[in-house]
């Protein structure tokens, strides 16, 4: 365990840094890549852990894969290409390689087992063996499949009309990959849109899907071919920068090529409103979007952040959480029950850490309420193991009064191996 103590005196940011390529289109990059015929090069590929994981998992299934400075080659050899692994497939900390994977594996003919570290162990899967069962997948696991480590039976499947009960783009991706091997149609229901990196690579590989409504359509037995992918800047990494940016005083950041796909730029909807000073200047280019994104030091207030809003914001709550600490009055954030699930609690590691440097920060149900604005001390927090709560904490330490020390720090390479390089670099 890894432990870091910041003493950054409340430092001014400036300057301009582009973050590491984007985790969700990274792994589904390798996974598109691995599914497809022919070769496929991905440039700024994120190499954090969680991706690497996901290279890891489809050698073992037999597909080469080069890894160069730049580029990622992937050579695909189409559905059939994959083939029984002799190893266990290990997704380390990943939640979005386990539950992909659950749906490409589903419709192999082969045996596999998939196993995660400890965090993954906790998290429930029954959300993508349920339905895959449904279209006919052979999946067992801890508590009836409700946990890793799971084995999958591949078997012939069948397209079927799922609603998701919750929303969620791993679940909805999980079913895409199936459906594309299913017979028939397969029919998923959103009850609210998340972010759509599945569809747009289903199109980019040569795929059909349609979206009518809540409902997103896929055919099964479609080809799929190899092409180019350039990664697009994280737009969740790029999040701490923004926040980090407007709550230090003197400061000016500027981020560029970060990925401005509409589903996932809910935190620039909340600077916004929050009244930052932040100005997105899009490229012209198709698919993915991107363009740069400039922050300046603001004056803030706390609004109310639900609905529709939640699942394009979702892993940025807690760097939101840390915002709302100075912002004036009230924030209050809710429908977010899903942030239970993720790599820790993260209702309750927020308003934990961040009650311990001194911020006005309750749990409720499904969020939380923070009361703004307040000024941040020292002391002795934890990531617990959760990229995101690592990085939160580390820009806190930026505007903490007194020393910050952050325990379980190695958990940031999940997502952000160059994070503390990138902050260094901004530091005047
Ligand atoms: O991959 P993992 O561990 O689930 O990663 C997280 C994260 O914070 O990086 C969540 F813990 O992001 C998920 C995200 O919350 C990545 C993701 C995707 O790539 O499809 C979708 C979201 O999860 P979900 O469960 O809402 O679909």
């Amino acid at each position: 365990m890894k432990q870091i103590e910041l003493n950054l005196k409340q430092p001014a940011l400036k300057g301009t840094i582009e973050v590491p390529g984007d985790k969700s289109i990274s792994h589904r990059s390798v996974m598109f890549g691995a599914l497809a015929a022919g070769k496929t090069t991905i440039r700024h590929f994120l190499k954090g852990e969680d991706c690497l994981s996901t290279i890891d998992c489809f050698r073992k299934l037999g597909v080469e894969i080069e890894e160069t400075q730049d580029e990622i080659i992937v050579h695909g050899k189409g559905w059939d290409g994959l083939v029984e692994p002799q190893e266990i497939l290990d997704a380390g900390n990943s939640g979005t390689t386990t539950r992909l994977l659950l749906g490409i594996l589903a419709g192999r003919p082969f045996h596999s087992v998939l196993v995660g570290d400890e965090s993954i162990a906790k998290r429930p899967m029954d959300r993508v063996v349920i339905p895959l069962s449904q279209m006919g997948a052979r999946i067992a696991g801890r508590e009836n499949g409700r946990f890793t480590p799971l084995a999958v039976q591949g078997a012939p499947l069948a397209g079927i009309h799922y609603e998701l009960p919750v929303a969620s783009a791993q679940v909805k991706s999980a079913l895409l990959f199936a459906g594309l091997q299913a017979e028939g149609e397969t029919r998923i229901t959103e009850p609210v849109p998340t972010r759509d990196h599945t569809e747009k690579m289903i199109q980019q590989f040569g795929g059909e899907v349609k979206r009518e409504g809540r409902t997103i359509v896929v055919a099964g037995g479609q080809p799929l071919k190899g092409t180019e992918v350039y990664v697009p800047g994280d737009i969740s990494s790029a999040a701490f920068f923004l926040v980090a940016g407007a709550i230090t005083a003197d400061s000016e950041v500027e981020l560029v090529n970060v990925g401005l796909n509409p589903t996932r730029t809910g935190i620039i909807e909340v600077l916004t409103a929050m009244g930052a000073d932040v100005i997105v200047k899009p490229h012209e280019t198709a698919g993915e979007g991107m363009g740069t994104v400039r922050i300046r030091s603001s004056k803030l207030r706390g609004i109310e952040i639900g609905g529709d809003l939640i699942p394009r914001l979702i892993d940025e709550i807690p760097i939101i959480a840390l915002l709302a600490t100075q912002a004036d009055g009230k924030t209050v954030i809710k429908d977010a029950e899903e942030l239970k699930v993720k790599e820790t609690n993260r209702i309750d590691t927020v308003v934990n850490e961040l009650k311990k440097l001194g911020a006005k920060i309750e749990a409720t149900e499904d969020g939380m309420i923070i009361h703004g604005k307040t000024p941040l001390t020292g002391g002795r927090v934890s990531s617990y193991g959760d990229h995101r709560i690592g990085m939160m904490l580390a820009v806190a330490a930026a505007i903490a009064s007194e020393p910050v020390i952050i325990d379980n720090i190695e958990a940031i390479a999940v997502s952000y191996p160059e994070f503390f390089c990138d902050l260094e670099r901004l530091i005047q």
